[in-house]
């Protein structure tokens, strides 16, 4: 039995970590000084040149990076390597103007599968377990990640992607899979039907790698319960590589983030004032070893706590908290991520009044997405028919926009209580 595990990085003395950290940062600040002009313009309107880094305790002088410059530097502005150079993009599941693209070279792929397979390996992986994928494959980088990093802890791995529970569970029983990775909600779901089918007796899994949305402890008992597994939560963004940035190991509390790739600050997400250990705020990260696409002090927008308090794994690497929330109104539902603005934009192309409320809740572990939208006065007094066809084309139109279901409800115009302030938008009743 082999284990791909890597104890002279991941349990390295502080020192030693720090030392990497200090001098990655200063070649990758020098990379992107010298290599993307998006960078250099950026630095300069903050008065930053490279000579300015000498280490970690500089990265503050360094200018934020956010979804809105992804968004201006679209497609290429960002790329720190040429295209030549360039084997793979990933994609956010958003749509419409949020979309988000990162590009990996040759070696960026390696590392990242390298994130993944610790991740594996903290779950207990070795070359003689059967790894269950069923994150989603292509552009989502849940299935690709995953799937790099089972090859290469060894085990025997499955490209399930997500759907088709019977194929699902028919691999499962036949060929004895032990590691399952995929969302906590599928997870839960997965259960559900194993249990329901009476197959619990069949399966052989003995550990779950679950993230790419919040979940609660409470969830994670109960599918630790219904499928007898120890359940793992792992973290990532896109932007930043993708799951495997950091990942739970057996104590399962908190995750450690893959520091020899990727600097974590917690930051005021009003002021951008950097908070001391153990303050709860908004996570940046800095990736100091990433070829293609190195962002540095990037924005994520979760809301996390960091610890460096010692951990009995043995691990140096710190630990970040679940994420407890976002500073911006993004939501993930059923791992997709999914803006208001984009349900808006649906319902005014439809003609619809901007007055809506979205709610959504976790019904069985699973999240339910439901939309009220006023009707107009007109529509008001049309036949019951015209109504129900126009909700079903709205369901249409958001699955287009989304990739999801969401189910609406056309209520009496002026009945969704108005605010003073803000209007209300989104009620979320998920319990996370
Ligand atoms: O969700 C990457 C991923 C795939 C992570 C598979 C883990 C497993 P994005 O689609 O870019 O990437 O979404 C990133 O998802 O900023 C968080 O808000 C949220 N998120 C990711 N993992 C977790 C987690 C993938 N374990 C966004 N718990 C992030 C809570 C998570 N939220």
């Amino acid at each position: 039995m082999e284990r791909y595990y890597q104890p002279e990085i991941e349990c390295a003395p502080r020192e030693q970590i720090l030392a990497w950290q200090n001098e990655r940062l200063v070649q990758q600040v020098k990379n992107v000084w010298d290599n993307v002009p998006y960078y250099r313009r950026k630095m300069e309107e903050k008065g930053v040149t490279p000579d300015d880094i000498k280490g970690v305790d500089d990265l503050c002088k360094l200018p934020f990076l956010t979804k809105d410059d992804l968004r201006e530097a679209y497609p290429y502005g960002l790329l720190a390597r040429p295209l030549s150079e360039c084997v793979r993009i990933q994609s956010t599941s958003g749509t419409t103007g949020k979309r988000v693209v990162a590009f990996y070279t040759q070696h960026d792929i390696d590392l990242w599968e390298e994130c993944c397979a610790r991740a594996i390996v903290a779950a207990g992986g070795t070359n003689e377990d059967v790894c269950h994928v069923c994150y989603g494959y292509g552009l989502f980088t849940g299935g690709p990640g995953l799937n790099g990093g089972s090859h290469k802890v060894g085990c025997l791995t499955l490209p399930m992607s997500s759907g088709n529970t019977d194929r699902q569970l028919q691999f499962m029983t036949d060929l004895g899979s032990t590691i399952l990775c995929c969302t906590p909600s599928y997870a839960a779901y997965l259960a559900e039907s194993i249990n329901e089918r009476g197959l619990r007796d069949k399966i052989k899994l003995k550990a779950g790698i679950f993230g790419a949305e919040a979940w609660s402890e409470e969830m994670r008992r109960d599918i630790e319960k219904s499928l007898g597994i120890k359940a793992y939560d792992i973290y990532g963004l896109t932007e930043i590589s993708g799951p495997g940035v950091s990942f739970e190991c057996s104590e399962q509390r908190g995750m450690h983030i893959n520091e020899d790739h990727f600097i974590a600050e917690i930051i005021d997400p009003n002021t951008g004032e950097v908070l001391p250990e153990g303050s709860k705020g908004e996570l940046v990260f800095t990736s100091i070893t990433k070829e293609a696409f190195p962002l540095l002090r990037y924005r994520t927008r979760d809301i996390c706590v960091l610890s460096r308090e010692k951990c009995s794994c043995g691990r140096t690497h710190v630990r970040m908290s679940k994420p407890m929330g976002r500073s911006d109104d993004m939501l993930i539902i059923r791992g997709v991520n999914v803006f208001p603005s984009q349900i808006e934009t649906v319902l005014i192309n439809m003609g619809m009044p901007a007055n809506y409320q979205i709610i959504v809740d976790r019904v069985n572990n699973s999240d339910t997405l439901d939309i009220e939208v006023e009707m107009t006065p007109e529509m008001f007094s049309d036949t019951v028919a015209h109504i129900t066809n126009k909700e079903k084309e709205l369901v249409a139109a958001l699955k287009s926009m989304l990739g999801i279901y969401a189910k609406v409800h056309l209520v009496a115009p002026k009945s969704i209580t108005r605010s003073e302030g803000k209007a209300v938008r989104i009620i979320d009743n998920r319990k996370i």
